[in-house]
């Protein structure tokens, strides 16, 4: 899978992209990461790539040239079964693994990296396939929020992780299933020492019951899910109260 990376500040990309999952994928040719500077698509001799906003207001906007140039020079011909060009925006529907899991079926993804006050809205309207937030909170551009998407993504890419069912297993996972929401927590994990500063490891994780552990995981991961959050149970529900003291006064044991 190749993925190509259009943004001003190409440099940010050095060293999330040397490290872990995404550089593994690339030495072992499993995937391909291009960051593609957008002011090599300028025309000006200041090789401008934002300007004032029509109707005024605060801020600066990314010129529609500059993006349109450069997307229809990296995809001169447009597959749209096997390409897909996403703005990451703060406008857009938020990221999950479900999003991930649709993205990783295209061949090449081409993410444009949102800067100043914002992208000229004819970028989203007429260039791109889609919009992507990673959530509610103000980044200062895109391309941490494009980290997250080749991180997330080249991952689920078989063989990635080593194992090329690994990914499957996973955590936060999603089950794969149809549905709300994106799965259940993991579990929690303990590890050496069995005693640390008084607080013990749950009994059952230490005796050889793979049985009895099996069935202490599911009800921990559901536990913690429930507590932390119970949106994933019922999307409907109430965001979590974990900070809030408990109403009744009692302790959970
Ligand atoms: C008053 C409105 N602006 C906030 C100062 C809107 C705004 C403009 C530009 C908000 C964020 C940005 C830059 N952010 C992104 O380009 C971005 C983003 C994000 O801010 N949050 C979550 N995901 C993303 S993806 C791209």
């Amino acid at each position: 899978m190749i993925f190509h990376v259009l943004t001003i500040f190409p440099e940010f990309f050095r060293g999330p992209f040397e490290h872990g999952v995404v550089a593994r994928g690339e030495k072992s040719g499993l995937l391909q990461i291009q960051i593609r500077n957008l002011r090599d698509w300028t025309s000006d001799f200041h090789k401008t790539v934002d300007d004032r906003p029509f109707g005024g207001g605060e801020g600066m906007v990314l010129k529609p040239q500059p993006v349109f140039a450069a997307v229809e020079s990296i995809f001169p011909r447009r597959d749209p079964r096997k390409q897909r060009v996403v703005l990451l925006s703060a406008q857009g529907p938020l990221f999950n693994q479900r999003t991930a899991r649709r993205l990783m079926e295209f061949e090449e993804l081409l993410l444009i990296c949102g800067r100043y006050e914002g992208v000229d809205e004819r970028v989203s309207q007429h260039l791109a396939d889609e919009e992507i937030s990673i959530g509610d909170y103000v980044l200062s551009g895109g391309e941490l929020a494009a980290a997250v998407v080749v991180d997330t993504v080249a991952r689920l890419i078989p063989g990635v992780l080593g194992n090329p069912d690994s990914s499957v297993q996973e955590s936060f996972s999603d089950s794969g299933e149809e549905g709300p929401g994106d799965g259940i927590l993991d579990c929690p994990h303990y590890t050496r020492p069995a005693v640390f500063r008084g607080w013990s490891v749950p009994e059952v994780l230490l005796g050889g019951n793979h049985a009895e552990i099996r069935k202490w995981r599911r009800q921990a991961a559901l536990e913690k899910t429930t507590r932390l959050r119970p949106e994933l149970l019922a999307p409907r529900a109430s965001a979590p109260v974990q900070a809030l003291p408990d109403p009744n006064g009692v302790k959970k044991g």
